[in-house]
């Protein structure tokens, strides 16, 4: 068995597209009715698969859901006379932000030692709390085989759980038994808190993890207020190295002290409010980034362009490449159809650490895969999607057979 981590993204949807549905997201209500360009969006999402493939690195990926979600429009009974934030919630493409498909808890983490694998509720918004059931299906299908993989049904609605986003693993290599961080919001503030606390207790129990080696951490509220919505938005975690602004948690030196008692080994590089300020750090999303490690067990921090063009956070990139941290490289990615929705490079993978040869080989990307669903990207995909396209005949069935052909070419139509 070898264990190494997968990142699996999720590819970008075909209708794609911003209707301002998240609050508390400060891009996705900036750009509320842009016009949007899933096709681009899509390829600039292969894109940085290809390049992390390039790395040496083992890159997965998760397919759109069907969209539009009929089953949805029924339920709420829309018609096209309807609220268009409700219509627009059945056609979101929100599943490409697959650090909130599910919390995934490696199998030497758990008590039976097989991963386990919770797919987030979402409930606390309509267009996201669509997605589980389907995400569910597929992850059973990447992750069938039960000897290594245990696939569970989502924490009930009363607690509000957002994956992967919230969750944060301490080792000392990926194979290795790692700590579980939980990081959780209380509501009350400005923006909804998306994490309930007793939805991370519950997917903990679920995944059979040492309470020994799990901590829970609440979000500082400045944080959610200022628009970190998750809080891998504000801070991200690799192996021994915890990479966080400054203003991520509620108690920052506590957070440290219960992540060091659980893992003493644990190395924090913080980013202070004088280097980079919450609401830079949030606009940008340098947190927000993938924090690998590569074959010569160098880290590398992918973070999105909107990084490179920010004076006080590519300085701070720069200082730290200058020092003698952990994080020896800082690659920028162009994410720019994804980040106006509030997703950066790190909401568009779920780390899944598992030997790549137990997986569904048809999730695992290689160069003729890549090619296959760059070609019907490229030619099935929307151009560009207007807020008023959303809703009308002709782009529902663009969108599905879009879909469908994609399914196709990577031989997985029983997700149809
Ligand atoms: O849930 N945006 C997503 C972004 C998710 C980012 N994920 C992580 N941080 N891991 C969200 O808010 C916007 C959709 C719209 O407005 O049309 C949206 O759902």
């Amino acid at each position: 068995m070898s264990l190494v981590e997968i990142n699996f993204d999720g590819i970008v949807g075909p209708s794609h597209n911003y209707a301002g549905l998240s609050l508390g997201n400060i891009a996705s209500a900036s750009h509320k009715g842009e016009p949007s360009y899933p096709r681009a969006a899509a390829l600039q999402g292969m894109a940085k698969m290809r390049s992390n493939l390039e790395l040496g690195l083992a890159q997965g990926f998760l397919l759109p859901l069907p969209r539009p979600n009929f089953a949805l429009i029924r339920e709420l009974a829309l018609d096209a006379a309807s609220e268009p934030a409700l219509i627009a919630a059945a056609w979101s493409a929100s599943s490409m932000w697959t650090a909130n498909a599910a919390t995934v808890s490696p199998a030497p983490d758990t008590a039976d030692g097989r991963c386990h694998l919770t797919p987030a509720n979402l409930v606390t918004m309509i267009h996201r709390g669509q997605e589980w059931r389907d995400t569910r299906r597929q992850l059973a299908l990447a992750f069938a085989d039960e000897r290594h993989f245990a696939v569970h049904d989502a924490v009930p609605a009363s607690f509000g759980d957002e994956g992967a986003a919230n969750h944060m693993r301490l080792c000392e290599s990926h194979s290795a038994t790692g700590v579980e961080v939980f990081v959780y919001g209380q509501q009350g503030g400005r923006f909804p808190a998306r994490q309930h606390e007793q939805a991370s207790r519950a997917v903990a129990r679920k995944h059979g993890l040492d309470p020994a080696r799990c901590v829970f951490i609440e979000q500082n509220p400045e944080a959610i207020a200022a628009g970190a919505f998750h809080n891998d938005v504000v801070a991200v975690a690799n192996e021994h190295v915890l990479f966080t602004h400054a203003r991520a948690f509620a108690d920052q030196h506590g957070a440290y002290e219960a992540m060091r008692s659980a893992f003493p080994a644990l190395e924090v590089v913080e980013v202070p409010e004088e280097a980079v300020s919450l609401e830079e750090a949030i606009r940008t999303y340098l947190f927000n980034a993938q924090l690998l490690t590569l074959a010569d067990g160098e880290m590398a921090l992918v973070v999105p362009n909107e990084c490179q063009e920010s004076a006080s956070v590519w300085a701070w990139c720069e200082r730290i490449l200058a020092g003698s941290g952990p994080i020896r490289q800082v690659l920028p990615v162009d994410v720019r159809q994804s980040m106006a929705n509030g997703g950066g490079p790190a909401c568009l993978r779920l780390r899944v650490v598992a030997d790549p040869a137990t997986v569904d080989p048809r999730f695992l990307l290689d160069e003729g895969r890549i090619e296959r669903a760059e070609s019907v990207i490229a030619e099935m995909w929307p151009e560009q999607i207007d807020p008023v396209d959303i809703g009308s005949e002709a782009l529902a069935k663009t969108v599905i057979e879009a879909r469908e052909a994609l399914l196709g070419v990577l031989a997985l139509d029983e997700l149809a």
